[in-house]
């Protein structure tokens, strides 16, 4: 038996441990982007991977496929809430946009993407229901690691999240936002920096 939180309760001497459970659904994606076939549409890769709902869930599939340590070549991992796909396309995503952090070292994206994971369904963002998910991106010549939020024209919200996330991850360097509208056009001018 347990209590409403999920901790463990003592029946007749058995010990049942049950789920944490989360306060929402999270799916993670993956995208292969070594071998785009020539022609092929944006996307095509695109691989809606596990969604999950608990704490112990989130461990073991982070543990067993989600580090980007594992990847080869060039690729992104996905972490968005369920129910939003990790593409501009996306009602959720059309109007966003995304604070970005590089990072030239591997274990330094590995640590970002880690707590960035954990704040994210541990629900420490204060604005955390503008948030679509997060991105990391492994890439030859450098990683990087992509929030996205779903108002990009509110600057006051972006402001408070890229601020949050900085902490989060550990980042004193200057990040950039970039709206999705911008980079569907290829302009690479970022509309707000913290
Ligand atoms: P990117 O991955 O956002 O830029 O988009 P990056 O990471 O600087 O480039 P990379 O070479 O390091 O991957 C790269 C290109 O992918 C864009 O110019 C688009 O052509 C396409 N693309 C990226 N995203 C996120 C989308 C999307 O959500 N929808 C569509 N249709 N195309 C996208």
């Amino acid at each position: 038996m347990t209590t409403s939180d999920g901790a463990a309760v003592d029946v007749g001497g058995a010990v049942a441990e049950q789920p944490h459970r989360l306060d929402k659904k999270w799916t993670f994606w993956f995208d292969n982007q070594s071998k785009p076939k020539q022609g092929a549409a944006w996307g095509n890769n695109l691989r809606n991977g596990y969604t999950f709902d608990t704490v112990e869930d989130f461990w073991c599939l982070y543990e067993h496929v989600f580090k980007p340590s594992k990847l080869s070549g060039n690729a992104d991992f996905h972490l968005f809430k369920a129910g939003i796909e990790p593409k501009w396309e996306d009602p959720h995503c059309a109007n966003g946009g995304k604070w970005t952090v590089t990072s030239t070292r591997k274990p330094g994206l590995e640590a970002m993407w880690l707590e960035t994971l954990m704040a994210l369904i541990g629900e420490q963002f204060d604005d955390g229901e503008e948030i679509c998910g997060v991105v990391a991106s492994v890439r030859q010549r450098q990683d990087k690691l992509s929030l996205w939020t779903m108002n990009a024209a509110n600057e006051a919200v972006q402001m408070s999240i890229g601020r949050k996330w900085k902490e989060i991850i550990d980042v004193t360097d200057k990040i950039t936002y970039n709206f999705h509208d911008d980079s569907k056009a290829r302009t690479t001018k970022g509309r707000y920096s913290v």
